[in-house]
């Protein structure tokens, strides 16, 4: 039944808001978990297990460091106190120390293996890419991504919401805020929005092919713990599966020209009874399929 409501109403706002904005396709209204906070410093909400694990890491490895620089300092500050010229006239004369040398190469071997051994499964898990539910190849341009729906024959490019092939300079000119409106985002999404989305089901695997069409550009999602280099004739691959409805920003992470600053990534993940209905909107809209769905039994 929610189907058959959330078609109808993709199709009503796909009538209604002509000219055809191509985000008549995407889920409107949902929360937007994946984006930077002003005057935060921390990771965005984690979203997936890799994403936790990524952050679980740095906050162990942050102790680790923490507890090192003190333990240093400490020490710096006690010669420089205790052994200065002051205090100790006659400085000791002798050149090796064999338990302190043995100590001072021991001790950081097991620091290392210890976050080795931490970090190298989350690495794993990162990298064994799993049976995908849905695939994606995202392919980076300059200055866009096209992202492509391997299994369903259809793909689209994703614009910068005030992106000059939009019609914009990359400023946030009153027609831009009113484009972000239009498509369902807010002012301060500016640089992060994109006129079209890459929509996921929830709770689903989804497994991204990375890959650059002309120089190397980067495919990320801060909340999936995602960051992937796409570089041209390589077909790389990440994963992941998210566990939230919502809206997720990203942005291309490897610096690929004068315009990188300008090819976000916006990822919708949506119910799976959604998912299904956006497939159909975006089977029509982007390969011409028209949609298997009739509206007949609709009340
Ligand atoms: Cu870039």
């Amino acid at each position: 039944m929610m189907t058959k409501h959330l078609t109808l109403a993709g199709l009503m706002a796909g009538v209604s808001s002509l000219p055809a904005w191509a985000q008549s396709v995407d889920p409107q209204g949902l929360e937007v978990i994946g984006k930077p906070t002003e005057r935060e410093m921390g990771f965005q909400p984690a979203v997936t297990e890799l994403a936790r694990d990524l952050q679980w890491l740095d906050g162990m490895i942050l102790v680790i460091i923490t507890a090192i620089t003190l333990f240093v300092t400490a020490l710096v500050l006690w010669v420089a106190i205790r052994y200065n010229k002051k205090r100790n006239p006659t400085p000791a004369a002798f050149t090796h120390h064999t338990p302190v040398e043995i100590a001072w190469t021991v001790v950081p071997i097991l620091i290392l293996v210890g976050i080795g051994a931490w970090s190298l499964p989350i690495l794993f898990r990162q990298q064994e890419i799993p049976v995908a539910d849905v695939t994606i190849k995202a392919t980076g341009h300059q200055w866009y991504w096209n992202h492509e729906y391997v299994d369903e024959g259809f793909g689209f490019d994703s614009y910068m919401i005030g992106a000059p092939a939009l019609g914009g300079e990359n400023m946030k000119t009153p027609e831009v805020i009113a484009q972000l409106e239009e498509a369902g985002y807010s002012e301060g999404e500016f640089l992060l929005a994109t006129d079209t989305a890459v929509v996921v089901p929830v709770g689903k695997t989804i497994v991204v092919q990375v890959t650059g069409a002309d120089v190397i550009h980067a495919w990320t999602i801060p909340a999936f713990g995602v960051k992937q280099d796409a570089v041209p004739g390589r077909l790389a691959e990440l994963w992941f599966e998210a566990e939230k409805e919502g809206v997720y920003f990203g942005q291309c992470s490897e610096l690929c020209g004068q315009a990188h600053a300008y090819m976000p990534i916006t990822v919708k993940v949506v119910s799976v009874e959604e998912y299904e209905a956006w497939l159909g909107r975006a089977r029509e809209e982007y390969a011409g399929i028209p949609q298997t769905r009739t509206f007949a039994s609709v009340d």
